[in-house]
């Protein structure tokens, strides 16, 4: 296969070209190998969950054994699917909950928590006293009250009260508001087990709790944590694609999601000791990037370059370049021990809950953290030296990182008035149409970034203000959409002139997965701030991953759909087709009940089209693109004045 129908991007390109001539096998292969593959899974009418089945649904065969029919099956698929990614969003939350005690607790030396202006916002937020008290003592009180909210036996979500009040009253009503992770995602096992829940609308109506528990609960709490710990990522430079390795330096990837792991790497290779060391071998430095999500967490908040994304984490070892890939949860694919051995990377899993055969495994714990982390920069430094061939290819483009809330609102506001006012006002004056969150995976069965960077184009062109994470991110990264300067001349009027003024790209980099919840956040910032309606769904605004790949994103779309958006996903790729009623309703009914309801569109121009629709609607009905017939100014026209 030609590799352009396998990815758009020019790097990745030529590994795959590279690969194929070596006979190396990489995901796109292993794709290839697996078609066609099974209709009934695609569709989602396939049930294995108990002895008498596996049970499929087909014309002759209507029902499963237990009767089951196939709107239940679906939603049962749909629901354990959704669950699974609260699963691991969430535990990644739990994690981060468990070190940030341990720091406060002054047991996990090598970390610190670095922005103490947001955990004093958290304690407030959170009913934690800090008046006369030490900011560790605060940040114990902080850290139980976030891991509490993983498994407390009684009461529902504290961060789902940073939604807009209405949109709280709509989750009391349909009594979907989230209580514990952990309660939600074992429900959801339970009501999905052989014989319990059989209503489709009432098993979809969990999934929308359990992903509404990841949303404004786990996932918001690993953000919000990771910030106090880390630091709050705000603008600075770096720069994405393969072409980041170095060819004289001791290259190591960090790869998956936890900057748990990643952040103590970094800081390592940085230690003199061990640059020493790399200079003693031949080296003229050490070079830390990352891969997936990680990566995302590096770049925003060091510019710490990002070599790809999920498909090209295979293709990054075939540079022969990597001395060391550290991985620890989630997206880390099981092909990585093959490629591995055909060069000298050393392939390391780092966390206990996922290990793979035949690699070896150092555990990171936080109260070692730093020490086994410089363990693993020596390690990558003493495998210099077996290198081989290496090709690297060139691309890398700049980009600009670092938009959680706080900076954007900072941006937009400046520091003594930091406000979402001016963006509020240019979306009612029209110059931005609208906020599309363009997130997600990079699948192979779609040419890989096309359908992020051709979609997010489309929707700068129409001054649409794109916010960008996961994947998806690093795909319009390396076609130059999250650099200002690129992006800009792509950009429509409106928008163009807005981001000029305030001084950003028309597409944000926005972060990881867990990162979703600062848009979570930011929608809730707009209505708070005025003129755009009371709620979420009232927003012209939706979201779009259009090459998902884990449950994880069914997760996010959920909760955005819970949360009242519009969310786009690509036709082939939406497991529920299999279920007419199933379909209706998550395309089209759930908008009566929660607002935010999904789409499936496989063509990003299309989708582009489908989503400006959408928001044009919602700006007729917010009467906002009624031209401007007032001659009276009100207190909103003043305020929209003095910011103009
Ligand atoms: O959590 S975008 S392929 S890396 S699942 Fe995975 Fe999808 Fe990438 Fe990050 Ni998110
Ligand atoms: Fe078949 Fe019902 Fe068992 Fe599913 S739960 S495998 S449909 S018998």
């Amino acid at each position: 296969m030609d590799p352009k129908e396998r990815s758009a991007d020019k790097a990745a390109q030529e590994m795959i070209a590279r690969m194929a001539e070596a006979g190396q096998q990489n995901a796109w292969d292993r794709l290839q190998a697996q078609l066609p593959q099974c209709g009934f899974g695609k569709q989602g009418v396939c049930c294995r969950i108990c002895a008498m089945g596996p049970c499929r649904i087909t014309k002759k065969a209507t029902l499963g054994v237990c009767g089951a029919d196939v709107d239940t099956i679906v939603a049962r698929n749909f629901l354990r699917a959704v669950a699974a990614g609260v699963s691991a969003h969430s535990d990644h939350g739990r994690t981060v909950a468990e070190v940030f005690i341990a720091t406060a607790r002054g047991e996990a030396g090598d970390y610190k928590l670095k922005d103490t202006v947001k955990l004093h916002k958290l304690a407030k937020e959170l009913g934690v006293e800090t008046k006369d008290r030490s900011l560790n003592d605060i940040a114990v009180d902080v850290g139980k009250i976030a891991l509490a909210e993983f498994g407390k036996s009684e009461g529902t979500q504290l961060m789902a009260r940073r939604a807009p009040e209405p949109r709280q009253e709509i989750w009391d009503r349909f009594g979907i508001t989230p209580r514990a992770v952990d309660r939600e995602v074992t429900e959801s096992l339970h009501r999905s087990t052989m014989g319990v829940d059989q209503d489709y609308r009432n098993i979809l109506m969990h999934a929308s709790r359990v992903a509404l528990a990841d949303g404004w609960g786990g996932a918001m709490l690993a953000t919000e944590l990771q910030d106090v710990l880390f630091g709050t990522p705000y603008p600075g430079r770096g720069e994405v694609n393969m072409g980041v390795l170095k060819k004289d330096q001791v290259n190591i990837i960090v790869h998956g999601h936890e900057p748990i792991l990643s952040e103590m790497i970094a800081a390592a290779s940085q230690d003199n000791e061990l640059l020493h060391e790399a200079k003693k071998v031949g080296a003229k430095g050490i070079n830390v990037s990352g891969t997936c999500c990680t990566a995302n967490e590096l770049l925003m908040r060091h510019g710490i370059p990002i070599a790809g994304n999920f498909l090209n984490q295979e293709l990054v070892i075939a540079t022969g370049a990597i001395e060391l890939m550290a991985v620890d949860v989630q997206c880390v694919m099981q092909g990585l021990t093959n490629i591995a051995k055909c060069y000298h990377t050393k392939l390391v899993t780092t966390a206990d809950k996922a290990k793979m055969p035949g690699v070896e495994h150092i555990s990171i714990e936080e109260t070692t953290a730093l020490k086994t982390a410089r363990e693993l920069v020596k390690m990558a430094i003493d495998n210099y030296k077996n290198r081989g061939q290496v090709y690297i290819p060139k691309d890398k483009k700049s980009a600009v990182g670092g938009f959680s809330f706080e900076s954007i609102n900072y941006m937009l506001g400046g520091r003594y008035r930091a406000s979402f006012r001016p963006l509020n006002d240019n979306i009612i004056n029209g110059r931005i149409r609208g906020i599309v969150g363009v997130v997600g995976c990079t699948n192979p069965k779609i040419p890989q970034d096309w359908t992020h960077t051709t979609l997010t184009r489309e929707l700068i062109k129409r001054d649409v203000l794109v916010l960008t994470t996961g994947c998806a991110t690093i795909a319009c990264g390396k076609q130059g959409l999250t650099n200002p300067k690129e992006a800009l001349e792509l950009a429509g009027p409106g928008l163009r002139e807005v981001c000029e003024a305030v001084g950003i790209a028309p597409v944000l980099t926005c972060g990881s997965c867990v990162d979703n919840t600062r848009l979570l956040v930011s929608c809730s910032e707009l209505v708070r701030e005025g003129g755009l309606g009371q709620d979420i769904s009232e927003l012209p605004v939706a979201g779009a991953c259009l090459e998902s790949v884990s449950e994880k994103a069914l997760a996010i779309g959920q909760y955005f759909v819970a949360s009242g958006a519009l969310v786009v996903f690509a036709k082939e790729i939406m497991p529920v087709l299999g279920s007419e009623n199933v379909s209706n309703y998550l395309f089209d009914e759930v908008e009566k009940d929660l607002g935010g309801h999904w789409a499936v569109e496989s063509d990003p121009v299309k989708a582009a089209e489908m989503i400006l629709e959408h928001i044009e609607a919602k700006r007729d009905a917010l009467g906002i693109n009624r031209e401007k017939e007032r001659k009276l100014y009100d207190m909103e026209d003043r305020r929209a004045l003095a910011v103009e």
